[in-house]
């Protein structure tokens, strides 16, 4: 028997037809500043530009379908941490999508130091992004000849120092990571709303961070962060099969732990797992290592950040201040 009737749901709902609407003519208004930066210049195409003149157009295929991809760099002391292995990511990005980015890793390079240095920074965060280009309202990439590079320096802090001391609350969300059949986590794109819904459901539960799960219902990773935990004194993450991006700061992870003689293992993970552990921390560059202490309401070790994470946390804080690319040497 038909229980429901499937063209409710199929079905457009028909709407009178609107009545005139005058559209506004557009006022120049000074956009409120996003960079927290004085007189901040922003990178676009070889030149540098303020807040309120960095713009792009509405065809950039980047704004209408989210097609391009980003990374997001830390810089501490003067020095770009981890320079080189974003921008080996960022390439693999782009040969991933068929994006040529257009200049050199050298010159990227080059770029990225000088926009801190128009920026007079010593400490913050860059946001590069390569964007697919001007095309017009199709998503065919072919149409787009010549993709847009944008560098912004920012001053950054996500977290409040209490939150590495207290640690964070997590929830699993309703929302699972991509399928990377339908389209690959590894892949740092501009297309983040599998991220941003998460977020949101985070949000609506009040909890620090989403925990996502893949379609097998085991552990990906976290909004804009990996995740690992501690049992019985070994470091577990899941692979990037799982779901995960090849983050960065994850790598350091393992060479810290590498340092400390501390065991590493990717292995697929499940809630499970997460409750039972005896630590849990995220990793990822704008949060850096900070410890978890709740999932879903479970206590994790004894609610207080562990002897490992705190471990890693300060050693990595000393690599971040200690080692990366010079920016005015
Ligand atoms: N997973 C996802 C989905 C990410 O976006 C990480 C893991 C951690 O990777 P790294 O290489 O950073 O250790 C990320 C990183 C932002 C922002 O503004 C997001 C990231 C990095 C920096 C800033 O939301 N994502």
């Amino acid at each position: 028997m038909k229980t429901t009737d499937s063209t409710l749901l199929d079905e457009p709902k028909t709407h009178e037809p609107a009545a005139d609407v005058a559209i506004e003519p557009a006022v120049e208004s000074q956009p409120r500043a996003t960079t927290g930066v004085k007189q901040a210049k922003i990178y676009i195409d070889g030149k540098f530009y303020s807040e309120a003149d960095a713009k792009v157009s509405v065809f950039d295929h980047g704004l209408l379908y989210g097609d391009g991809i980003f990374e997001g760099i830390r810089f501490y002391n003067g020095r770009v941490f981890r320079l080189g292995e974003h921008l080996d990511r960022l390439w693999d990005s782009a040969h991933s999508i068929c994006l040529e980015i257009p200049m050199t890793k050298t010159d990227m390079t080059e770029a990225v130091l000088e926009t801190i240095r128009q920026n007079q920074m010593r400490d913050g965060y860059i946001r590069l992004l390569v964007t697919r280009g001007i095309g017009n309202l199709g998503l065919n990439p072919t149409q787009c000849k010549s993709p847009s590079v944008i560098i912004i320096a920012a001053a950054i802090a996500l977290y409040h120092e209490n939150f590495y001391r207290k640690g964070l609350t997590v929830v699993t969300c309703a929302t699972r990571r991509c399928n990377p059949g339908s389209l690959n986590p590894a892949v740092k794109s501009l297309n983040y709303l599998n991220n941003v819904m998460a977020r949101i459901e985070a949000n609506l539960a009040d909890a620090d961070e989403a925990l996502m799960l893949n379609d097998a219902g085991n552990v990906a990773e976290c909004t804009a962060d990996n995740v690992f935990i501690v049992k019985r004194g070994q470091i577990v993450t899941p692979p990037v099969t799982a779901g995960a991006l090849r983050g960065i700061t994850r790598s350091v992870v393992f060479e810290i732990a590498a340092e400390l003689e501390i065991k590493t293992l990717k292995a697929d993970i499940t809630r499970h797992d997460v409750f039972g552990a005896d630590e849990c921390f995220l990793t990822g560059t704008a949060a850096e290592i900070i410890p978890v202490v709740k999932v879903d309401g479970r206590t994790i070790g004894n609610g207080k950040p562990g002897p490992i994470t705190t471990r890693i946390i300060a050693r990595f804080r000393k690599m971040t201040r200690e080692t990366g690319t010079p920016i005015f040497a």
